[in-house]
């Protein structure tokens, strides 16, 4: 029945059937978070970065109305270029495979395919959460309630400062979604490695990350987990300068009374704007960084499984 709906890709099937590791990426980071050719050459820097660490890329988006679980070069050609791909959540996805529409999938979208794909670890650049002036907005994204059911890791950067980190952490202590430092005690803030707010654990390494992933699913702890893997050092912001901007982004989106899924585009489009592009570039780097970690942690859960 699944097969009418998803098509996974043949290296993707075949690695996933041996229990071989490999790694989940979202599209809307290519459609609606970097300009064209820097987005297809992001998405296939990303896809050699996870074959580098040993385990093997899965791409997710909706093509013409089928699930995509790894996609081909030009699909990822296809989506970085073609206008009009719509930000898809958990909402939309049955009328874009209705319509047979081109959907770029944002986390929520991505955990669900990758779940019915079987496959556990995703990475990617940072999670959707509760925006700032949310007891107003009510804008929550959607991504938080996918953390709560579906079995699926998430390697990010922390939440992205745009958003309300507090209210954020609040929501998934709530719902019962662990928040794991990498390597940290603190949770990073996207473009910085600080954001002031402790993570639940801490973990150093691929194999205490499996072993803890493996519990959680063995005991039917449904949901997923965010492992927070800070911006290397090199690449993080200066505090003060991305700070400012993203208050002036806020404030810019608040006039213009931008709302529901155009929100976290237009924030991080325009804190681009008003940093000269220094944050796409980190925003990059970041990727790189957590889908090398994402690789590691899938190729230590492949040994755990094995056992
Ligand atoms: N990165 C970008 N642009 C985006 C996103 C990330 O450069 O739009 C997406 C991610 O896919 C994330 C989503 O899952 O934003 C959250 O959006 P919302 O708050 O509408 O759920
Ligand atoms: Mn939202």
């Amino acid at each position: 029945m699944l097969e009418k709906y998803v098509v996974i890709n043949p290296e993707v099937a075949d690695a996933l059937s041996a229990g071989k590791p490999v790694v989940a990426l979202e599209s809307t980071i290519i459609s609606h978070g970097m300009p064209y050719p820097k987005n297809v050459e992001t998405a296939l820097a990303a896809e050699q970065v996870v074959r580098d660490n040993g385990a093997i890329p899965a791409t997710i988006a909706i093509i013409k109305g089928k699930l995509k679980v790894g996609l081909t070069l030009e699909e990822i050609e296809y989506l970085g270029k073609t206008e009009g791909v719509i930000k898809t959540s958990r909402r939309d996805i049955p009328f874009i495979i209705a319509k047979k529409l081109d959907g770029a999938t944002t986390v929520a979208s991505t955990m669900i395919i990758a779940d019915l794909a079987g496959i556990r670890v995703f990475a990617t650049g940072g999670i959707g959460g509760v925006h700032r002036g949310a007891p107003e907005s009510f804008d929550i994204s959607a991504d938080l309630q996918e953390l709560a059911h579906t079995n699926v890791a998430v390697v990010c950067a922390g939440a992205k400062s745009i958003l309300d980190i507090g209210l954020t952490l609040e929501y998934l202590e709530t719902q019962g979604v662990p928040v794991i430092g990498y390597g940290t005690d603190e949770l990073p803030a996207f473009y910085t490695s600080r954001s002031g707010y402790a993570v639940d654990y801490r973990v150093d390494s691929p194999e205490e990350t499996a072993e803890a992933l493996k519990a959680k699913w063995d005991l039917g702890l449904e949901g997923g987990v965010v492992i927070a893997n800070p911006i290397p050092a090199e690449y993080e912001m200066d505090p003060e300068v991305i700070n400012g901007a993203i208050a002036a982004a806020v404030k810019e989106s608040e006039e213009k009374g931008i709302k529901g899924k155009e929100s976290t585009p237009f924030l991080l489009a325009k804190v681009k704007e008003l940093t000269g592009g220094a944050s796409l570039d980190s925003n990059i780097q970041l990727v790189y960084n957590n889908v090398k970690v994402g690789a590691q942690i899938a190729v230590a859960l492949s040994k755990l499984e094995a056992l």
